[in-house]
């Protein structure tokens, strides 16, 4: 099995609006902020014990968080799971005939790697394998 789950992807059309509800409210620890270029994501990572919330903001109007923000409004975008090797996870997802959104692992911010399973193969939750390289 995964070894946890690694974050959850928030989609919010402003990470400045969106923030205080998890650092006031809910208390939380913003831990790291960053730019995705490859992803067109601006995010936000908050602790929550080993696993984090990852605000996810788009910085481009044909992104994929601007379509679904676009099609389904603010909410759950993807569940991310902490495997040991990303790249054997894809392998057996695709042997198992599942979608692959990502064929190969792919550097995903925070030093990690990461790859997608379609949400049409994983129940309607876009599913990301995470690996952190830096362990
Ligand atoms: N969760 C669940 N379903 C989703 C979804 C999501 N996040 N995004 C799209 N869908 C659904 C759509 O609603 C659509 O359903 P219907 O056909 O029933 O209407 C279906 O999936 C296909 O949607 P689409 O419009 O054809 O495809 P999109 O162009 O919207 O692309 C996806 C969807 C998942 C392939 C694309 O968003 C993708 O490649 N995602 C992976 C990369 C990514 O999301 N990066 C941002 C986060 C990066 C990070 O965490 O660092």
């Amino acid at each position: 099995p995964p070894e946890q789950i690694d974050h959850i992807g928030i989609a919010v059309t402003s990470l400045q609006e969106a923030l205080p509800f998890y650092t006031e409210q809910l208390g939380m620890r913003l831990i790291h902020q960053e730019v995705i270029e490859d992803q067109q994501v601006n995010t936000a990572f908050l602790a929550v014990g080993e696993s984090t919330i990852e605000l996810l903001e788009p910085t481009s109007p044909d992104s994929p968080v601007a379509k679904f923000l676009d099609k389904r409004g603010p909410g759950i975008h993807h569940v991310a799971y902490r495997v040991k090797d990303v790249a054997d996870r894809l392998r057996r997802a695709k042997k198992a005939g599942l979608r692959l959104i990502d064929e190969e692992p792919r550097p995903g911010g925070h030093g990690k790697l990461i790859g997608f399973v379609h949400p049409k193969s994983a129940g309607g939750v876009l599913t990301e394998f995470c690996q952190r390289v830096e362990d």
